[in-house]
């Protein structure tokens, strides 16, 4: 069976109505993402958002799912329609299903007129994303924590990031290592600094806040007529976590200059005035609630996330290319260099970063 034919059989555990079209969708790394148009009774056309879950990712997927039905239901009363996700449960009312190649399947509402940017394409779009996932946070923090499963463990932990790191290194299962010293060294010399954020949470220095965790741009779809963020996506990741993982996870997306896979790094650096857009919007609703502490670990998020989502890139090109998906060879090893561009960016650019975010009262 090709994989059309079996997202066809998924689809159809959900809505049994004749399909007009279904097709892959989005640009997401992680899950298979397909857009399926059913005939609906009325003669018109539902749109379902159908997703095999990977597995590679998340091993207990319906912890995961309690996790999204919990938070999904939570924000239902507090935002406008289609203002956060709507799970569509199975005709037996199941929130996953299971087919016959062990594929776990889900399906949300497809939320229309809206749009997922890959990349910013005016300042006030950032800002906006600032505010809206400023926020998702503030929403949150009466969301009781202790109801939510880790559904990656350690998923920003860097020092563990570094420890899979240098597990992939020591195994170098591809044969290539040799091709890549200096990126290895480039992720070595940094190692002192990968419990920046960490330690601080472990002291207590910085609290726990129920976090997104995968706060890029084009997990949070922006109003096609209003120009406002309609809702905040991708909530596989919500667990608890640092405000700066946030902060810093949507700085390293979107105020780079670049696409995240750009082969001409000379196209790479990090926008200072769009990590001010984002910090305003951001902090518009988050300096009502952040701690000096949690404010002041902010440029440290975006470095750290940065470096983070470097060396997972680059795990993951040692390991085979197993967890992210790839369009073409070398996509991780280019996703990586791109990171670490932006590392290097940001390291000397550290004061000023620091100084813009002290500057937004
Ligand atoms: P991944 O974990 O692989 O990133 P996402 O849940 O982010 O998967 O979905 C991939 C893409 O699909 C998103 O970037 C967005 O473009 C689109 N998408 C996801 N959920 C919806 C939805 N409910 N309505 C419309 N588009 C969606
Ligand atoms: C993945 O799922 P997606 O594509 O929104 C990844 C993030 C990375 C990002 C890099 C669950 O995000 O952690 O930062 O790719 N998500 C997961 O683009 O690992
Ligand atoms: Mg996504």
């Amino acid at each position: 069976m090709t994989d059309r034919e079996i997202a066809i059989l998924a689809a159809k555990q959900f809505n049994p109505n004749e399909i007009v079209s279904i097709e892959p969708y989005g640009n997401g790394h992680i899950n298979a993402t397909w857009l399926a148009i059913h005939k609906s009774d009325d003669g018109k056309e539902a749109k379902n958002l159908l997703q095999k879950i990977s597995t590679v990712a998340f091993k207990k997927p319906d912890e995961l799912m309690e996790n999204i039905v919990g938070v999904t239901e939570f924000l239902r009363d507090k935002v406008e329609e289609d203002g956060t996700l709507t799970v569509i449960k199975t005709l037996d009312g199941k929130n996953i299903y299971i087919d016959e190649f062990g594929n776990y399947w889900r399906v949300y509402k497809f939320i229309d007129d809206a749009i997922a940017y890959q990349q910013i394409e005016n300042d006030n779009d950032f800002y906006i994303c600032g505010l809206a996932f400023g926020e998702f946070q503030q929403m949150l923090a009466e969301y009781p924590a202790e109801k939510l499963h880790e559904t990656i463990v350690n998923f920003h932990n860097t020092p563990s990031r570094y420890a899979d790191f240098k597990k992939a290194l020591a195994e170098d299962k591809m044969g290539r290592a040799k091709d890549v010293q200096p990126e290895i060294d480039f992720v070595l010399a940094r190692e002192g600094k990968a419990d920046g954020i960490t330690s601080k949470l472990e002291s207590g220095e910085i609290p726990y806040r129920v976090t997104h965790n995968d706060t890029k741009l084009n997990n949070i779809l922006i109003d096609n007529e209003t120009g406002k963020a309609k809702c905040v996506i991708d909530l596989d990741t919500v667990m608890p976590g640092a405000a700066a993982y946030d902060f810093g996870d949507s700085i390293r997306f979107g105020a780079s200059t670049g696409a995240e896979d750009e082969t001409d790094l000379s196209k790479i650096s990090v926008d200072t005035h769009l990590f001010e857009v984002f910090a305003k919007g951001y902090l518009s609703t988050a300096n009502k609630f952040l701690t000096p502490a949690e404010k002041d670990s902010l440029v440290t998020g975006a470095y750290l996330m940065t470096l983070e989502c470097g060396v997972r890139f680059l795990t993951d090109y040692l390991n085979g290319d197993v967890y992210f998906k790839i369009h073409r060879e070398n996509h991780n090893l280019d996703r990586c260099r791109t990171q670490f561009k932006l590392v290097a960016d940001m390291e000397a650019k550290e004061a000023e970063l620091r100084a813009i975010v002290d500057s937004i009262k």
